[in-house]
């Protein structure tokens, strides 16, 4: 908004007495509008500090969380401020293998800093994010032991349950529970028989997200989420 059409509407509001209430409203209203969404104004200092991603995850043991613990800071009118040190710390859960990476962050020109979570042997895990100044926001994560083995049925015509997730060098085991053919198939060489009763198993070696179909019946799909 230009200086001028801004001291315009201000003039509206503060000095004109003989318009009616509805117009001098409708100016101010305006004012405040334009204001809010201009950005090209450089935003104040930090203000607040909020929760944007990733707290109240449960995920296993010495594995990293899917998803980043996040935060945004902002000035006293909410507008996003970049370039602020944010600090993450784990406040419980310490030891026994977690980690933070990064442990410093500064904000991106969205105003947010992230850092991801490593769980280690404690059950509970709370993190704090803190900005010099400003009241810290905590994330908290529990943590399990992965499963050892896990089933699946292979059933007309889908998979159940369609994602299983399992620690590495564990097997899964499927299991033919319906009557018409199907196969397990993760990629050439690594396939069930085409078969209508019967079981197929498998061990995992490595960590990662193995999506498999019966390529008899089109969406048929299942996912096996290897973890540490
Ligand atoms: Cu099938």
């Amino acid at each position: 908004m230009s200086p001028f059409i801004a001291r315009r509407l201000n003039a509206e509001c503060r000095l004109q007495p003989a318009n009616t209430r509805v117009r001098r409203l409708a100016a101010c209203g305006l004012l405040a509008l334009a204001c809010s969404s201009d950005t090209t104004q450089p935003p104040g200092p930090p203000a607040l500090v909020t929760r944007s991603a990733g707290d109240a995850q449960s995920w296993y043991h010495n594995n990293p969380l899917p998803i980043a613990f996040s935060v945004t800071v902002t000035d006293a009118n909410s507008r996003p401020v970049p370039g602020v040190r944010v600090d993450w710390a784990i406040v419980t859960g310490s030891g026994g293998g977690s980690s933070l990476t990064p442990v410093v962050d500064s904000t991106d020109s969205k105003g947010m800093a992230a850092t991801v979570l490593t769980l280690g042997a404690a059950s509970v895990h709370v993190v704090t994010a803190t900005v010099a100044g400003l009241t810290p926001v905590t994330f908290s994560a529990n943590a399990a032991a992965p499963p050892a083995r896990d089933s699946v049925a292979v059933k007309d015509n889908f998979f159940q349950p369609d994602s299983v997730i399992l620690q590495v060098n564990d097997t899964v085991y499927w299991t033919w529970a319906g009557s018409q053919n199907h196969n397990v198939t993760f990629g050439p060489g690594q396939a069930s028989a085409t078969q209508n009763s019967g079981t197929y198993n498998k061990q995992f070696t490595t960590v990662g997200k193995f999506a498999y179909t019966c390529t008899l019946h089109a969406g048929m799909k299942g996912v096996v989420v290897v973890v540490n």
